[in-house]
């Protein structure tokens, strides 16, 4: 085992009665980081300084733990702040016979003087420093709390891609405890709703490509979501996406998306629907990435004029 992390005085601190603090719109770690503390200690209360994220609220719904939603003026016990490297992100910090903070983001201040802080940069999320913690205390991890402290390690690190090896080799102690990846992916990442998961395979049905030269060109035509139809296209595979729809007051509206490797050729889709709203009145405006363009018209139409223009375009590239 590495270093230890809980000295005397903080050991002395948890047996007294617990006000875990979580700091402001708490995100997964953070609530994670509370919930797995609550559910090992009985001496335990969670209090939220300032609202929990929607993702947060997630993890909160599988325990259906109560949270106080507003941290009293003084706590006769030990506040125990989560993920909070200053006050400020947690505060009112309630007054207090003993502060602890456990956190690991990279600079830690404003701590007031007697403050006992388990500080580890290195962990890639609180919930890491929470499980060794816990370990240290000898007590058991359930399943659940398990699974929970393995969604904060998920969220905390991009679904793992600034994972280090620490943070696998807790991730897999995790598991070995009952943790369940592939619950963490069904918890964390929301459904989306039904009318959107049938426009989105709309867009597909429905979508035409062509290319031209090594360049893909693919459009479609939805009811709604443009946005996010264009979005997909382009993780299917093509270098350019428009998607309209119009309406029956004949106002349509275009969303289109190119990929990261035509823009960084210098494509640029804000031109190609300013030079359409020039010709067609309407607005249009973006990024060269990611445009959009409203106006009055046959949807169709002004998509294979944008399709068009888009060809030239790519004719003109370096
Ligand atoms: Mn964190």
């Amino acid at each position: 085992m590495g270093k230890m992390l809980l000295n005397k005085k903080i050991r002395a601190a948890f047996q007294e009665e617990l006000l875990l603090l979580i700091h402001h719109h708490a995100d997964v770690d953070c609530v994670s980081s509370a919930i797995a503390l609550e559910s090992v200690l009985e001496n335990a209360t969670i209090c939220a300084s300032d609202g929990i994220s929607s993702h947060g609220q997630k993890i909160v719904s599988i325990v259906e733990s109560k949270i106080l939603e507003k941290p009293p003026e003084t706590w006769d016990g030990t506040v125990v702040a989560l993920d909070c490297p200053n006050p400020e992100h947690c505060g009112p910090v309630p007054k207090a016979k003993q502060i602890v903070v456990i956190d690991h983001h990279s600079k830690i201040e404003g701590w007031p003087k007697g403050t006992e802080i388990i500080h580890q940069p290195q962990k890639t999320s609180t919930a890491e420093i929470v499980f060794d913690v816990i370990s240290e205390l000898d007590l058991e991890i359930t399943k659940t709390c398990a699974t929970i402290l393995l969604s904060g390690i998920y969220t905390d690190t991009g679904q793992f891609r600034h994972a280090n090896n620490g943070t696998f080799n807790t991730a897999s102690k995790l598991c070995n405890a009952g943790a369940d990846p592939q619950e963490v992916i069904n918890i964390l990442d929301s459904e989306r709703p039904h009318i959107q998961k049938t426009t989105f395979l709309k867009a597909a049905q429905r979508m035409k490509w062509m290319q031209e030269g090594k360049w893909i060109i693919a459009n479609s035509i939805v009811g709604s979501f443009e946005s996010g139809s264009a979005r997909l296209l382009i993780v299917l595979g093509a270098d350019i996406a428009i998607v309209a729809s119009g309406n029956k007051k004949g106002e349509m509206r275009l969303s289109t998306r190119a990929s990261n490797r035509i823009v960084s050729n210098g494509f640029n889709l804000t031109t190609i629907l300013e030079s359409i709203s020039e010709m067609n009145g309407g607005s249009a405006g973006g990024h060269p990435g990611a445009a959009g363009y409203n106006g009055k018209g046959d949807p169709e139409a002004i998509s294979e004029i944008t399709k068009q223009k888009c060809i030239n375009a790519i004719r003109e590239l370096p």
